[in-house]
């Protein structure tokens, strides 16, 4: 789901320079119909980064700078969606588009729905005032592909107006054998495609209906129909080597011990990444699931399924089910600095040379996190211990330990262990400081869902929170101040194995954590 950094958008672009303004690509556009339909050489890659890991270079430039499908660049690196698809032709019993809060963060949910022209402009500007926003997904509030007219018409403008930024869509899949040429025509070079199932038994448990081919179908027969349609898009994509993801929702009792199953059908289909997530299930949210009393998953059952999907193919853990109008670094939520009337408010232009000089420096930030992790890895080397365990960290991105514990709307979780620090998800809190005082009742939230850690790094804290914090269990750091992640949760691991060795402390395993549901994400 993304066109390849630094490549033209679907025909030639009209850019003669970096910088040029909106309203004339908007007129070039319009004086030359039908251009986005043309062209398209290819998926050409920038060619000009090294590779990372066992990655082929070409895989690596797609992903090193977006946020979802790397872990590491979701740190540094952010992404926008914009509202221009509002109709859906399946019906999942998660979902209920009707609902919009916004402080609400969950697919489907938007505060107000653009046109492609006023989408472009969104680009712009927030591209103007966040230069690291290197990726556009269409997701919603419907089916992009059930609104192929004006998603299309979106990604025409933007790839004429923002050429660095990656397109990205994200679909359920049953219309995408339709438009695979198009996609690919476009260079839309990452596309989602969210799967439940592979059995139609299970899907009729969770699609009560499809609408396809002008005619309504229920039950089985729909599930039917929509599994073969997505694993057919699948495949048609990763043919053509479009970069696929497939996002799963974890329903416990319905599909949870399924999606092992639906993991392998999609690797075995080349999908690049998984991405299982947990059901978002309230009765306040008017969901069938929600009014029925369908659980969600805990953290540790959704860790648990993450885990056992892993040595089939990468996971992604960093999801954060965003709205279908989402601005910012994945985990925070800036789309009320753009609403369609600042945006028409705004002076924007398209500092392409900015832009790049920002994500050099970026890039910089980036590289000597990694090395930091690497030097401070090597201190490990030779420790054996069969001890793992999990801290949460409280970051405002960047890779650093640089959020206050009362500020913190959610907490970055990691795995410890002789071989490193891994990430393994994040959990959502409600604020615990409230305009100066700390609000009890949210604290107990934060314990809940940070329960199965064994220590919580944090910029700063105040002596009450510390207090219940380990009367909990829960040990607070704040020791790493402003430090890399990473390297200041393997140096304190270090220090506590050594405890341990010691005798000065006792390794226990803690309890489950629960998954806050519907989280509040605007700004304290
Ligand atoms: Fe958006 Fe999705 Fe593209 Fe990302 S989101 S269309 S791949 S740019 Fe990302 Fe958000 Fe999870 Fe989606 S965190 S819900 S996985
Ligand atoms: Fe809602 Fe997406 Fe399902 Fe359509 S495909 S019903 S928009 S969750």
């Amino acid at each position: 789901m993304h066109a390849s950094t630094q490549q033209d958008g679907p025909a030639a672009s009209p850019l003669t320079t970096p910088l040029v303004t909106i309203d004339a690509v908007m007129q070039q556009v319009a004086e030359h119909k039908g251009c986005g339909t043309q062209g398209g050489s290819g998926k050409a890659s920038c060619g000009s980064a090294a590779g990372q890991g066992d990655l082929p270079t070409e895989i690596w430039e797609k992903v090193k700078n977006h946020p979802c499908y790397s872990e590491e660049a979701h740190h540094h690196y952010a992404r926008m969606h914009v509202a221009v698809a509002p109709a859906c032709n399946i019906q999942c019993n998660y979902c209920n588009r009707k609902y919009d809060c916004a402080n609400e963060s969950r697919p489907g949910v938007v505060s107000e729905r653009l046109t492609p022209e006023q989408a472009a402009r969104k680009v712009v500007a927030v591209a103007s005032t966040i230069p690291q926003m290197t990726v556009l997904g269409i997701a919603g509030p419907g089916d992009p592909l059930a609104n192929p007219a004006k998603t299309f018409k979106t990604f025409e403008l933007i790839s004429q107006t923002a050429p660095d930024i990656k397109l990205c869509l994200s679909t359920n899949g049953l219309a995408l054998p339709d438009h695979v040429d198009t996609i690919a025509r476009y260079n839309v070079d990452h596309v989602t495609i969210t799967i439940n199932m592979v059995d139609p038994e299970i899907g009729a448990k969770i699609y009560p209906w499809i609408f396809w081919n002008h005619k309504r179908y229920t039950g089985v027969e729909a599930a039917k129909i929509l599994t073969d349609r997505q694993l057919q898009g699948l495949e048609m994509l990763t043919a053509r080597g479009i970069l696929c993801k497939v996002n799963s929702v974890m329903i416990p009792g319905v599909n949870d011990r399924h999606l092992v199953e639906v993991n392998r059908a999609v690797k075995s289909r080349g999908a690049f990444l998984h991405n299982i997530m947990p059901l978002i299930s309230a009765p306040e949210h008017g969901t069938v699931f929600g009014l029925t009393g369908q659980r969600g998953p805990t953290a540790q059952e959704l860790k648990a399924l993450q885990d056992s999907c892993e040595g089939e193919m990468n996971m992604m853990r960093h999801c954060r089910q965003c709205r279908a109008d989402a601005v910012g670094l994945l985990g925070e939520d800036r789309s009320a600095e753009f609403t369609t009337e600042k945006i028409m408010e705004m002076e924007v232009a398209y500092d392409l040379d900015g832009r790049r000089a920002y994500q050099a420096k970026v890039e910089a930030e980036r590289v000597a996190k990694v090395a930091a992790k690497h030097e401070e890895l090597a201190t490990l080397a030779g420790e054996s211990s069969d001890i793992t365990l999990l801290v949460a960290v409280a970051t405002k991105g960047s890779g650093l330990i640089n959020e206050h514990f009362g500020h913190a709307k959610e907490f970055q979780v990691y795995e410890l262990s002789t071989a490193g620090a891994k990430f393994v998800g994040h959990r959502r809190v409600d604020l615990y400081c409230q305009g100066g005082y700390g609000d009890e009742g949210g604290l107990e939230t934060v314990i809940r869902a940070i329960n199965d850690c064994h220590a919580v790094f944090v910029a700063k804290i105040g002596g009450c929170p510390k207090d219940d914090l380990t009367k909990a269990g829960i040990e607070p750091v704040d020791g790493y101040a402003h430090e890399f992640i990473e390297k200041s949760a393997i140096a304190w691991f270090k220090g506590y194995l050594e405890k341990v060795a010691s005798g000065a402390l006792e390794h226990r395993p803690r309890g489950d954590a629960a998954i806050r549901q519907g989280a509040l994400i605007v700004a304290a």
